[in-house]
């Protein structure tokens, strides 16, 4: 089991110190009230959303004090400012994921809008009533939901690769599952349910052999480890800037050059046309095309201020560190009887999802909150992979860089005493 001391090796040896950066969020300072207790927040629940450093927080004041106006369309000098600020983001947005051009950038409101947009646009205009959309057992509602709307709209179908009682995905059936029917994959890089790493390249170099485009979902991969769509080789690539600190309501879909230029608009409105008549209307440069109305300007500001935030700590560094600090909280967590993990892939990112003997995971979850301690408990919006695991819903605790060993050795305390609260009922 790693000690205490190995994993203060393990901080030494990274270009951040977890400890240092929690200085930059003010919120993980909290204290709550508990009776006569006071209980310092112990935040584990960054799957569903990060806390925000004091860098993203400034940047939005800032732009709202000293930038604001409307973008691509002023001539004044606040409207030169908002428009080079927020395409600037869009580059460093290009660059944290390694696209090849900004142009390949769409800002979204999020993941599932970046989803939806492929959906209604790529799968509107090249999918056809009895074309097949493969998706995976483990994917999030906003991986299945759009694709089930299309489902009922064109009558394409839906086919899901099987996943292990230990959380990975039955690759060896893709042979079987994929026929000259299916048109598209789309796949989760990370689980947010079982915390597994998707081999996403290895499954876009398979469908690329049979000319199948793929989506991957990395909402969960783009916050916590270093990714390189290009290397990846997928067509799309959808991610969220609130799960890796920045502000909620703006995220991006990376789509190749050549599916976007092909693509029909998402929504119709101002910003995405180039001439417009009373019966029909030219489109915008990509990505233009598929940013209709008045983007969020400062969302967008604010998100390309967390990837600097992010940068300077190093996502090789991050994912180390969470790769480190999840071993050291699985090692204590089995070690307490009637202890359930689900997901025991060998790759792994820093979300555990668990219960506790028989205990409801909302009871548990309640339990924790008492000691400070958040984690998120229900379905994570996967509610058919809960009825193939045959559970309503899980406790999950899951982790950022700037966690520290302590914060879960306080969780491990707070289950060993709800361990004891039910007693036999354990
Ligand atoms: N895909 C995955 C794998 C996710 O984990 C989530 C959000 C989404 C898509 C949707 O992202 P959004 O930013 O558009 O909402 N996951 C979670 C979660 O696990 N708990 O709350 C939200």
């Amino acid at each position: 089991m790693p000690t205490q001391s190995d994993i203060q090796q393990a901080i030494q040896a990274l270009s951040f110190n977890p400890y240092t950066v929690r200085e930059d969020f003010p919120i993980l300072s909290e204290i709550f009230q508990r009776g006569e207790k006071q209980v310092p927040l112990v935040y584990l629940d960054n799957a569903a959303t990060t806390q925000k450093p004091r860098q993203v927080l400034d940047t939005i004041l800032h732009y709202y004090h000293h930038e604001n106006a409307n973008v691509h369309r002023g001539i004044h000098t606040l409207a030169e400012r908002a428009t080079e600020k927020y395409e600037n983001a869009r580059k460093k947005v290009a660059e944290f994921i390694g696209a090849p051009s900004e142009k390949t950038i769409v800002f979204t409101r999020g993941t599932t809008e970046a989803i939806n947009l492929v959906a209604g646009s790529w799968g509107r205009k090249f999918l056809k009533a009895g074309d097949v959309v493969l998706l995976s057992e483990m994917e999030h509602h906003s991986n299945i939901i759009p694709w089930q709307l299309l489902s009922q709209s064109i009558g394409i179908e839906l086919r899901y690769i099987p996943v292990t009682e230990e959380g990975t995905l039955v690759l060896d059936q893709l042979p079987q599952l994929v026929d000259e029917r299916v048109k598209l994959i789309s796949v989760t890089h990370m689980s947010n349910v079982f915390g597994t790493i998707n081999p996403v390249k290895e499954i876009v170099a398979f469908a690329h052999e049979r000319d199948i485009p793929v989506l991957v979902d990395g909402a969960q991969s783009a916050p916590h480890m270093p990714v390189n769509v290009q290397e990846l080789g997928c067509d799309f690539y959808a991610f969220s800037g609130h799960k890796m600190c920045g502000p909620t309501g703006i995220g991006a879909l990376y789509a190749t050059e050549r599916w976007l230029e092909e693509m029909d608009p998402y929504h119709g409105g101002g910003e995405m046309i180039r001439s417009v008549w009373w019966d029909r209307a030219t489109w915008n440069d990509i990505p233009h095309k598929f940013e209709a109305g008045t983007p969020n300007i400062a969302g967008a500001i604010a998100f390309g201020a967390a990837i600097d935030y992010l940068q300077r700590l190093g996502m090789d560094a991050i994912h180390q560190y969470e790769q480190a600090l999840t071993r050291y909280a699985l090692e204590r967590l089995e070690d307490i009887p009637g202890f359930r993990i689900f997901g025991q892939a060998p790759e792994r990112g820093g979300v555990i999802s668990f219960y506790v003997g028989n205990i409801h995971p909302h009871d548990v979850a309640q339990f924790l909150d008492a000691d400070g301690v958040a984690v998120r408990a229900g379905h994570h919006c996967a509610q058919p992979l809960m009825r193939k695991l045959g559970i309503p819903a899980t406790a999950r605790a899951s982790f950022y860089f700037y966690n520290t060993p302590e914060e879960v050795d306080i969780l491990v305390q707070s289950i060993r005493k709800l361990k004891e609260f039910f007693g036999d009922g354990f």
